[in-house]
C-alpha cells in the first residue's frame, strides 16, 4: 500500500514550501499537511480508490483539490511526483529525519544546509561536534547542546517503533497466520501485548502441529524484508517497517506458560519465578513443574498464577511496579477496558487542523458506538494549526448546533483546545468559554520557559476556573520532543485542588500523560482522567485504544476515567 509513502512525500513538500522567502505560503503548506493527514490515515488503499473511481474518487477525499490530486495520480501511474522531485532538487535534504529533532523547523534546517552543508543526521552530528553551529546567527552553544541531545534521542529511538505502528502491523501478521489454515491458535506476546508506548520487536506465539509449514509461511509474508534466523520451531524475520518479529511454535499444553514467559516483562518474570522457587517449583516457558519434574500447570496463564497463590492480572500491569505484591494479596484492581469508553472529549475538525468535517467526525463517532463526542478545535494562538478567534468560534459553535440538531443517536458537545498563554491567561474571552460544555487547556507556545514559571503558568490557568481538562499535560513527543520543564507534583496537587481532570492523549506519539505519570497521579493525588483520541481525522478516532492501554498500564479502573461515564453523569461533573 502506497498511502504512507504518498503522505510522507506530501508532508515533505509542505516542509519545503515553508522555505519560500518570497511569499507566505501558509495556506498551501496547510493544504499539503491536511492532504498528507487524510491519505496517511485512510483505511483503503488509495490505489484501489483510484482504480474504482478515478480522479473523482481522489477529489472526494477531504482537503484534496485538483493540484494535489494530480500529483497523487502522477505517482500512482508513474511512480514519481514531479512537484516533489523539483523541490527535492532545490533542497536535497533529509527533512524526515532532521525534522524529528527538537528545535529544528524547516527554516532552521535550511539555514544549516546553506551555511554548513548539513543534509542529514550524520552531517548534522559532524557540524555539532566541530562546534560550527554556535557560530551561526540565531544559534549558539546552547543550541548545539540541544541538537546533540536531539540527535541522541533520534538515534536511540531508532529500532524501536511507536505502538501505533507496531500494533496494527502485528494484527495484520496475526490475521494472515490465522487464515493460513496451518495453526490452531495465534497469540501476541511481548511489549506490544503489554501496550508499551514503543516496541523493540514483535513476539508472536502459535499452536500448530505443522511447524515447518508455519515457518515457511512466515518467511514468505509480504511484510517481511529478510529472514534473520530460521529454525524448526522459531523464526525471526526483519519486517519492512523496520523491526524484527519472532514467531514461535509451542505445544498446546505449554501455551499458558509460553504466554506468561513471553508477555513479560523480564523483571515481572524474575519475581514470579522466585515465587515458584520458594514453593519448591520450577517455572519456565514450557510449564510449571513440581519437585519431581511433573507438570503442574502450563495450559493457561491463569492456572499458573493460581498454583503460585497469585491472582492473574492483565498484561498491561506486568512491569514490576508493585503488581506482583498486589497479586499475592489478591488485590489486583479491575482495570478499565476499551468497551467501557462511552465518549471522546478531544476531537479536531477541518475548522482548525483536522482533515474531516464536523459532520463526518460526528457520524464516524456514532458508527463506532460513541454515546457523545466533544468537538475541541484549536484557539487562535495555535496559528499554524488554523486556530480560531472568538468571532470564528461563535460561528463555529452555531454550526455545531445546527449540525447536531440534524443527527440523532449521539450527543455533541462544544469545546475547544484552548491555549494557556505565557502568563497563564486563556486564549479566548469569557463569553466564548462559557458557551462551551467543557474546556481543554493546553500549553503549545513558549514551551521552553523555566520550571518555576511554567508551573505557575499552568496553575494560574487552573485557578481561572475555566480549565476542565489539562490536555497532553507534559507536551512530550515520543522520540522527538522532551516534555516541558514543569514541577509535575505541584501541577497534580493544583489539579486536585481545582478539580482539573488529567488527559491521557491517545495520539501514538504523545501518550501523554504516560503510564508512569498516570500511576503517580492516581496513587498520590487520586485524580480523575479523560482518555482523548486527539483525532485529526475520522480514522484517528480509533486511537482511543492506545490511551486505554496507557490507562491500564497506569492501573486505572473505569470509574477513574470520566469519559466512561454516561452523558448525564458527565455533564453533572462539568457543571459542578
Ligand atoms: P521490546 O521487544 O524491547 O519492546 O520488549 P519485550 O518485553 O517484548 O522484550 P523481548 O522481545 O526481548 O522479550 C519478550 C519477553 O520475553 C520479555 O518481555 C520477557 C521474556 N524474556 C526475554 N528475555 C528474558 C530473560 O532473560 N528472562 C526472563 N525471565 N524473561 C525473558
Ligand atoms: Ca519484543
Ligand atoms: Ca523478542
Amino acid at each position: 500500500m502506497d498511502n504512507k509513502k504518498i503522505a510522507e512525500m506530501l508532508e515533505e513538500i509542505a516542509e519545503m514550501l515553508e522555505l519560500d522567502e518570497e511569499k507566505d505560503r501558509h495556506f498551501e503548506v496547510r493544504a499539503y499537511r491536511k492532504a498528507a493527514l487524510t491519505i496517511g490515515s485512510m483505511q483503503e488503499d488509495i490505489r484501489d480508490l483510484y482504480k474504482r473511481k478515478g480522479e473523482r474518487g481522489l477529489l472526494e477525499l477531504p482537503g484534496i483539490g485538483k493540484g494535489i490530486a494530480g500529483s497523487v495520480i502522477e505517482f500512482l501511474e508513474n511512480g514519481r511526483m514531479s512537484k516533489y522531485d523539483d523541490f527535492k532538487k532545490r533542497y536535497p535534504l533529509d527533512f524526515k529525519d532532521l525534522s524529528n529533532i527538537q528545535g529544528l523547523g524547516a527554516k532552521r534546517i535550511y539555514k544549516l544546509y546553506r551555511s554548513l552543508g548539513v543534509k542529514d543526521l550524520s552531517t548534522l552530528k559532524a557540524a555539532v561536534e566541530k562546534h560550527e553551529i554556535r557560530e551561526l546567527e540565531g544559534f549558539g552553544a546552547r543550541s548545539e547542546e540541544e541538537l546533540l541531545r536531539g540527535i541522541k534521542r533520534v538515534e536511540s529511538g531508532k529500532g524501536r517503533l511507536l505502538l501505533g505502528s507496531a500494533l496494527p502491523e502485528a494484527e495484520t501478521i496475526i490475521s494472515k497466520i490465522k487464515r493460513s489454515g496451518l495453526v490452531d491458535a495465534v497469540e501476541l506476546a511481548g511489549s506490544a501485548r503489554r501496550m508499551k508506548e514503543t516496541v523493540g520487536d514483535l513476539d508472536i506465539l502459535v499452536i500448530s502441529n505443522k511447524s515447518k509449514e508455519v515457518m515457511d509461511f512466515v518467511e514468505n509474508m509480504d511484510e517481511v524484508s529478510e529472514t534473520v534466523v530460521k529454525g524448526p520451531t522459531k523464526t525471526t524475520v526483519m519486517l519492512k517497517i523496520g523491526i524484527t518479529c519472532d514467531v514461535r511454535v509451542v505445544k498446546k499444553e505449554s501455551i499458558g506458560a509460553a504466554l506468561q514467559y513471553f508477555i513479560g516483562n523480564k523483571d515481572h518474570n524474575v519475581k514470579v519465578r522466585q515465587i515458584a522457587i520458594r514453593k519448591g517449583y520450577k517455572l519456565n516457558e514450557y510449564g510449571l513443574f513440581g519437585s519431581r519434574g511433573k507438570r503442574i500447570a502450563g495450559r493457561s496463564e491463569k492456572e499458573i498464577y493460581e498454583k503460585l497463590g497469585m491472582q492473574i492480572m492483565d498484561p498491561e500491569m506486568r512491569e514490576d511496579r508493585g503488581e506482583v505484591e498486589l497479586s499475592l494479596e489478591h488485590k489486583i484492581p479491575k482495570l478499565i477496558q476499551l468497551e467501557d469508553m462511552h465518549g471522546d472529549l478531544h476531537v479536531h475538525t477541518n475548522h482548525s487542523d483536522g482533515s474531516d468535517t464536523i459532520e463526518d467526525m460526528i457520524l464516524e463517532a456514532r458508527s463506532i458506538g460513541r454515546e457523545y463526542i466533544g468537538i475541541s478545535d484549536h484557539s487562535k494562538s495555535e496559528y499554524v494549526a488554523g486556530g480560531m478567534d472568538d468571532k470564528k468560534f461563535a460561528k463555529h459553535f452555531d454550526e455545531i448546533d445546527k449540525i447536531s440538531d440534524k443527527i440523532d443517536g449521539i450527543k455533541v458537545l462544544k469545546s475547544a483546545e484552548i491555549d494557556i498563554l505565557k502568563d497563564g491567561g486563556l486564549d479566548l474571552q469569557r463569553k466564548t468559554l462559557e458557551r462551551m460544555d467543557y474546556r481543554l487547556g493546553a500549553v503549545h507556545t513558549n514551551t521552553k520557559m523555566g520550571k518555576d514559571e511554567m508551573t505557575k503558568r499552568i496553575i494560574k490557568a487552573f485557578e481561572s476556573g475555566y480549565v476542565d481538562i489539562l490536555a497532553h499535560p507534559t507536551g512530550r513527543l515520543i522520540q522527538k520532543r522532551d516534555p516541558i520543564d514543569v514541577d509535575l507534583d505541584r501541577v497534580l496537587e493544583a489539579a486536585k485542588d481545582n478539580g482539573v481532570i488529567m488527559e491521557i492523549d491517545s495520539f501514538p506519539e504523545r501518550l501523554d500523560l504516560g503510564d508512569e505519570n498516570v500511576l503517580k497521579a492516581k496513587r498520590e493525588y487520586g485524580l480523575k482522567f479523560s482518555i482523548g483520541s486527539d483525532a485529526h481525522s475520522k480514522a484517528q478516532l480509533g486511537f482511543i485504544r492506545y490511551g486505554v492501554g496507557t490507562a491500564k498500564r497506569g492501573w486505572l479502573r473505569s470509574d477513574e476515567v470520566v469519559n466512561t461515564y454516561h452523558i448525564a453523569k458527565l455533564m453533572k461533573l462539568f457543571k459542578g
